[in-house]
This record gives structure tokens, C-alpha cells and sequence, in this order.
């Protein structure tokens, strides 16, 4: 059975929502990153950058979020989130990776400045910049979805598995003001009844649970 090594309010949503749209079998295996299993050797065999998800599935160790979207898909198709026709797909590759270059990235850097690097090494205006970028690129997503309930086509996407996760972050940044058709986008996402949870929901269960 594949196994998807994660934890609650990251990355590995992605992947989750992927298995469970795709009505996939697997096991969790939960790895606490604030008590540092992600840094045990047994870990770093997986994955040498210590980061999560990692798809395991029978001699296939496979990192990158998107990527495991992406290779679920491929590997259960036929039963969703790969366009079949060329054109589509195209458009399903190209929206995945303008949510992890252009939305993502920017997201991160705010992340990294305000929490994950050390206070010497923060850059407060780097975050100023980051909330800018990020406006810029999610306005383009906003006027694509106009009219449209799905990033691509007239069903769930791998687009939407990668994205809907970005967009949701970017709103827990306050950062989704000006864009009312990624609101409303988000919301109708995350109402499927495969969705998920929310990354607010995910880190209250975290919080709870330690
Ligand atoms: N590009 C990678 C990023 C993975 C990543 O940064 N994961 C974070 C959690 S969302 C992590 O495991 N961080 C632990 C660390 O960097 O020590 C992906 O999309 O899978």
C-alpha cells in the first residue's frame, strides 16, 4: 500500500487531497517536524532535505508535493485530476507551476522572514515585497477564474489540488482581499466533500493534539 509520510497544516495537504479525490488507499504516517523526525536518519533516507511529503509506493520514493499530485494522477488515471486531452493538460501543467513559482515562492519567503529564519537573518522589507508579489500573480489567477468554477476545463484538475492549497495559505496571510473570485473559489473547493482540511483547521488539530 503507498504511504504518504506528512503532517497536518502543510505541504502535504496537497497530496492528501490527491489521494482522497482519487479514492486512493494508503496509510498516513505522521512525522512531527517540531520534534525534529524529519532530521532522523531513517528520514533523510527518504528524503535528504528532510521536508515533507514523501510518497512511498512499492520502490518509488517520490518528494515534491506537486510532483505526487502529479504521479497520482498518472498512476490512477481514469479516475480524475489528468486532463485527457493534450491541450487541457498543458494548461493543467502550466497552472501548477504558476502556483508553486509564482504564488508559492512569495508565500515562503514571508514564512522564512517572519518565522523560520533566525531574528539576525530576517528581512522585514523582503516581506513587504513578498505581500507584493504575491498580489500581483494571485490578480492574474483572479481574472482567469472569472466565470470558471475550475481552473482548467469543467472538472477538478491537478491544477486545483496544487492551487486551492496556495490560495488557502495566501488567505490565512490576509493577502485574498482583492480578489473576490479566488474567495469564492476556495470556498467551493474546500466544501467537496474529499477536500482536505483547511490549513487553520490542520494547525488547531496540531495545537491540540500536542
Ligand atoms: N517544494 C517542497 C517543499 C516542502 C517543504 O518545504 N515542506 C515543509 C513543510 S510544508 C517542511 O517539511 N519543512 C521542514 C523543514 O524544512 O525542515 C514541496 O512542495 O514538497
Amino acid at each position: 500500500m503507498m504511504k504518504l509520510y506528512g503532517l497536518g497544516p502543510t505541504r502535504s495537504l496537497r497530496a492528501l487531497w490527491a489521494l482522497r479525490e482519487l479514492d486512493a488507499e494508503f496509510e498516513f504516517v505522521p512525522v512531527n517536524l517540531m520534534a525534529g523526525e524529519n532530521r532522523h536518519p531513517d528520514f533523510l533516507r527518504l528524503n535528504p532535505a528532510g521536508k515533507l511529503p514523501v510518497l512511498v509506493d512499492g520502490d518509488l520514493v517520490l518528494t515534491e508535493s506537486a510532483a505526487i499530485v502529479m504521479y497520482l494522477a498518472e498512476k490512477l488515471g481514469g479516475k480524475g485530476l489528468m486532463p485527457r486531452d493534450l491541450t487541457e493538460r498543458a494548461q493543467a501543467y502550466r497552472w501548477s507551476m504558476f502556483a508553486v513559482t509564482e504564488l508559492e515562492q512569495p508565500l515562503w519567503r514571508i514564512a522564512r522572514h517572519t518565522f523560520l529564519y533566525s531574528e539576525e537573518e530576517r528581512l522585514p522589507d523582503d516581506i513587504a515585497l513578498a505581500r507584493k508579489d504575491f498580489t500581483a500573480m494571485a490578480s492574474i489567477l483572479d481574472r482567469h477564474m472569472a466565470g470558471r468554477e475550475f481552473i482548467v476545463g469543467d472538472d477538478m484538475t491537478i491544477a486545483d489540488c496544487v492551487t486551492a492549497y496556495v490560495l488557502d495559505w495566501g488567505d490565512e496571510e490576509g493577502l485574498l482581499d482583492g480578489c473576490p473570485n479566488l474567495e469564492t473559489y476556495i470556498e467551493r473547493m474546500y466544501a467537496r466533500p474529499k477536500a482536505p482540511q483547511r490549513i487553520a483547521e490542520a494547525m488547531a488539530s496540531l495545537q491540540a493534539d500536542a
